[in-house]
């Protein structure tokens, strides 16, 4: 078989392919969390983080995280010890079905196991373009993630400090 006929076999195989469709990969969400200097500006190894995406429909209730539930959380531990010090965490979401979101991250901070507004490192994404991403700790007025069927979708939020 000539180079020139393999390559056209390979060709007709990859548009069949492409034609049946191979099943989609959900996609996945990726991003980092970067904190402020609104709080210690750094958290130890052994913290908690969550990232928390809600339905458009959702009012977001920073009494109860879970009223209304989530459509996706991840929670992760960062490694290493007290002497470990992160001033920004990468998270990872797989699997998350396409949609509009409301996205919001929260780290414990304080070290008290929940979610406290006033105390813990926390934030919604609310990125305006072309400006500088700050901490926002207001639901935005609309569904700002948007996930596609399929890929990666990369979105950075920073996380601030209420005072008590
Ligand atoms: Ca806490």
């Amino acid at each position: 078989m000539t180079t020139r006929r393999a390559l056209t076999f390979i060709g007709i195989g990859m548009a069949v392919l492409a034609l049946v469709g191979c099943p989609a990969i959900p996609a996945i969400l990726i991003g980092s969390l970067g904190l402020d200097s609104s709080g210690p500006g750094s958290v130890p190894g052994g913290t908690q983080y969550h990232v928390l995406l809600f339905a458009p429909t959702a009012v977001v209730d920073l009494d109860d995280l879970s009223d209304p539930a989530p459509v996706a959380t991840m929670t992760g531990t960062l490694p290493g010890g007290p002497g470990a010090a992160y001033t920004s965490i990468n998270y990872m979401l797989a699997d998350v079905p396409e949609g509009d979101y409301f996205l919001l991250a929260w780290v414990d901070s304080n070290g008290s196991a929940g979610f406290d507004h006033n105390g813990d490192y926390f934030g919604f994404y609310d990125w305006i373009p072309g400006a500088f991403p700050t901490f926002n700790n207001n639901q935005p007025g609309y569904p700002n993630v948007n996930i596609p069927s399929s890929g990666v979708v990369d979105v950075d939020l920073v996380l601030g400090v209420l005072g008590t």
